[in-house]
């Protein structure tokens, strides 16, 4: 009898240990319940809200089972994990993605045609989880879909935030702010994770206690106050591989632990809102891009985000019997992004010297070889420095630490450059001002065994200026690792088209695991066969675009013209407002044409679309004011009769990831003009790049590489180097140039009220040589020569489908997939592990 028993459950177990199937009819089946019992809506109710979410939900459980099998792997082997701490992720729509990664998106496609929903209208329903501001956000997902692609164990961490960043709406001609609720109807790809909670204490006092014992002072923290981090889990799947990691998002809930007597002292109520005061923690996410905003609750949000990670971390790592805390290093690879969690640093430190009663050598040991730190800016406005006095309120514990660091730190700097008291200021994590502050960068600096920048430009800048003095200490610390952006996000899902066209013409699929082979499409550049293809392609995508842009901004927009696209943050060094400006120039120039009656110079002309979307931050006037003049001057051409369909401009409404993969594919030449040495890196220009599209660069962040690698025939650059840039910043200052001619008219047509009655002051005096720290001014020149330059380019069709083939099929170095494996090879020491299962159907994939 029990031999039976045994069978059958072994047999039992056989049949649970198969994957969910994957034919048409099951996934139709598993649908349709999930309408009818996850969800509790009526199957027959022609609803694509519900079906979308049901599908989301089917999806997500045949993701599960690899997820929980992988994590099951990677603990069985042992492997070395890294986690990447984010504050930002901008994931962007995951249904397709999902599908792609599974090799299920024909099947899905095919099971929802028969229920009477279309994939692309259900796609249309998610919404995108905005919890990040810019770049930096969205090159910590590609980064996620590589590591898992590539068969790293990784985690993502990063916060829940409530509301994403805000939603962007244009009312009276400027920028308005809305919040983006995007949990409104629930996010179907999380899962909460009730048992994973962590207490985070802030604020309290330290005290030092003496063991009566050894005598040996031990700091203790008491009182303050706790909140509680719980876990929501996203399955982060890889492409056409079993492997599937993890984002874990934490969520800030009232501690349960209530204070006792005040409910027996009748204090109910007081005692109940006092522990929901810490519910707000990650209820929004600060909108700013390249700005650090200074705020308490921002401090609080990253060491809330810090502590449950770290706690997280410890604990799984501990889980295993054979690990040794002084074997973290070769078990645990921490990447900071940005100096946003460098407080992980003191943290991890007290985690080790309190909790676990470590010494300080051992900890120390521990936190340096196991945590690196990516530096995305050069800004100052961007370095993280946090009032002293606000450090030691929140974290009074953590604050003891860093004296600490810094204490043996500086005494190295005294060693090795005697009598040089400057250098030992300059280095100083406390800068001595008025009040103190505290430098986050240079605190990651020293607490990280490697520091990197995101393009050669930028990580030349950090070691020649910004951390001069930290290079000169550690040079072989530093590394450059320049950015890479998901190919399979940006080609395969936004770019179906293209795809397609591509993998005919190669005779095969497999560039979608290895960019490289593109190459091959060099030889086809001028094929007149490929060439058509290639054209109607491109066609066909801004066909898309321009319904987008009726629907979005209500103008009609004519395809054939020429699409010119500058879309990211609003910021003046990425300086929108000299590309307006150029727009104003080319208007007023075919005006003075027409008025001439100079029809041979007309003719030459190229019909152009001027294409510009992104978001300003709330509090960032000078980047509102652009957005004004950028709609000013938009609706005086849009509506002036006499230029026919020779320019347009618009401004597209609340730019995000799904928005950008509309645009992208859709575009013809796109503007990455930032003032040399502002831009780190820049990741849209690789995009733009990969769809087809010509580079209207300056020489800053990665423009300079994708010019080597195109070559400088593909490319439109223009402007000063940071070189320049550099001694023209102090020169200017009393050598006062002269304004271009050109420019001085458009400033003076702006002024008179030629685009409406507001005359943009103070945007047009930041144009004066000693205000114009973005070079607007001195650039503006050599600005409109590369856009003329780019004209010549389009009036021949050949060359320019020639052009952007080839820039297509350079652009095998930034692929996200080779910056992964940069990072796993010189700073994480990490090995890819593939999971396959013994005994499991796999038929799915
Ligand atoms: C940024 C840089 O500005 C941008 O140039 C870079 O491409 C990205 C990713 O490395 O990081 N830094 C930053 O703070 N934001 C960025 O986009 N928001």
């Amino acid at each position: 009898e029990e031999q039976e028993l045994k069978e059958k459950k072994e047999k039992l177990w056989k049949l649970l240990c198969t994957y969910l199937p994957c034919d048409v009819l099951s996934l139709q089946k598993s649908i349709v319940q999930h309408v009818e019992y996850t969800l509790a809506r009526r199957r027959y109710k022609r609803d694509k809200c519900s079906f979308y979410q049901a599908t989301a939900i089917s999806v997500r459980d045949r993701l599960i089972e690899r997820w929980t099998d992988t994590q099951q792997y990677l603990s069985s082997k042992d492997s070395k994990r890294v986690y990447y701490l984010s504050l930002e992720y901008l994931l962007g729509r995951n249904l397709q993605n999902a599908m792609s990664c599974l090799a299920l998106r024909n099947r899905y496609a095919a099971a929802l045609e028969e229920l009477g929903y279309s994939l692309e209208e259900l796609t249309e329903e998610e919404r995108d989880p905005g919890l990040g501001s810019g770049g930096l956000g969205r090159l910590a997902s590609c980064f996620l879909d590589s590591l898992a692609t590539l068969n790293f164990g990784a985690w993502g961490y990063g916060l829940r935030y409530k509301f994403g960043l805000f939603e962007q709406r244009l009312i009276s001609k400027a920028q308005a702010e809305f919040p983006d609720f995007w949990l409104k109807e629930g996010y179907p790809w999380e899962v909460e994770r009730p048992d994973v909670q962590y207490l985070v204490r802030m604020y309290g006092e330290v005290e030092d206690r003496v063991d009566p014992e050894t005598g040996e002072v031990k700091v203790a923290w008491k009182g303050g106050e706790d909140v509680l981090a719980e876990g929501f889990d996203i399955p982060v799947p890889g492409f056409h591989t079993l492997n599937t990691n993890n984002l874990r998002l934490w969520t800030s809930k009232a501690s349960c632990e209530f204070d006792l007597g005040s409910f027996n002292d009748g204090q109910y109520y007081a005692a109940i809102e006092e522990k929901e005061r810490s519910e707000p923690l990650t209820s929004v996410l600060y909108p700013c891009d390249n700005n650090a905003p200074g705020k308490e609750l921002r401090l609080r949000q990253q060491y809330f985000f810090v502590s449950a990670t770290l706690q997280d971390i410890l604990r799984r790592y501990k889980k295993s019997p054979s690990h040794g805390l002084l074997d973290l290093p070769n078990k645990v690879a921490i990447q900071l992004n940005e100096t946003h969690p460098a407080i992980a640093i003191p943290e991890l430190m007290r985690l080790l010297l309190d909790d676990e009663n470590l010494c300080w050598q051992d900890a120390w040991h521990i936190v340096h070889n196991t945590c690196a730190y990516t530096n995305h800016t050069v800004m100052p406005e961007a370095l993280e420095i946090w009032p002293l006095p606000l450090v030691e309120q929140i974290l009074p514990r953590h604050l003891r630490i860093i004296y600490e660091i810094n204490h043996q730190f500086l005494s190295e700097v005294r060693r090795r450059w005697p009598g040089d008291p400057q250098r030992v200021a300059r280095m100083s994590i406390i800068e001595e001002s008025e009040p103190k502050m505290v430098k986050m960068a240079h605190l990651a600096i020293i607490g990280c065994h490697k520091v990197n920048g995101v393009a050669q430009v930028h990580t030349g800048l950090l070691c020649k200026s910004l951390f001069r003095d930290f290079y000169e200490m550690w040079p072989e610390k530093f590394v450059n690792i320049t950015n890479g952006v998901n190919h399979r996000r940006w080609m395969l899902q936004a770019n179906p088209a293209m795809s397609a066209v591509i993998s005919k013409w190669l005779g095969t699929h497999d560039w979608v695991h290895d960019l490289g082979r593109l190459e091959r499409l060099k030889e086809l550049s001028s094929n007149p066969e490929f060439q058509r293809d290639w054209q109607e392609m491109k066609r066909y995508n801004k066909r898309k675009l321009a319904e987008f842009i009726e629907r979005t901004c209500d103008v009609d927009v004519d395809a054939d013209a020429m699409f010119d696209v500058h879309v990211k943050r609003i910021h003046e060094y990425k300086r929108q407002f000299m590309n307006i400006l150029g727009v104003a120039y080319r208007y007023l120039r075919i005006l003075s044409l027409l008025a001439e009656e100079k029809f041979d110079e007309l003719r030459q002309v190229v019909p152009k679309v001027v294409i510009f979307a992104g978001k300003a931050a709330p509090n960032y006037s000078v980047a509102k004011d652009v957005i004004k003049l950028i709609i000013a001057i938009a609706d005086t051409i849009n509506s002036d009769t006499r230029i026919g369909g020779l320019l347009k401009v618009v401004f597209i409404p609340n730019y995000n990831v799904s928005v950008a993969e509309v645009i992208i594919p859709g575009s013809d030449l796109s503007q990455h003009i930032s003032t040399a040495g502002f831009e780190a890196s820049g990741t849209s220009n690789m995009k733009f790049c990969m769809n087809g599209s010509l580079l209207l660069g300056s020489r800053d962040g990665a423009n300079l590489e994708i010019e080597q690698s195109v070559g400088r025939a593909n490319i439109f650059m223009f402007g000063a180097n940071t070189k320049e840039v550099r001694t023209l910043q102090t020169t200017m200052q009393y050598r006062k140039p002269q304004l271009d001619g050109r420019l001085a008219h458009v400033t003076q047509e702006i002024r008179s009220g030629r685009f409406g009655p507001t005359s943009f002051d103070s945007l047009v005096d930041s144009l004066l040589p000693e205000n114009d720290r973005y070079m607007v001014g001195h650039d503006f020149g050599s600005y409109l020569e590369a856009l003329e330059v780019s004209d010549a380019a389009f009036r021949k069709p050949e060359e320019w489908t020639a052009k952007t083939i080839v820039s297509c099929a350079s652009m095998s170095r930034f692929s996200s997939d080779r910056c992964i494996r940069e990072y796993a090879e010189k700073i994480w020491n990490v090995e890819p592990h593939q999971f396959r299962p013994p005994n499991k159907n796999t038929s799915s994939s």
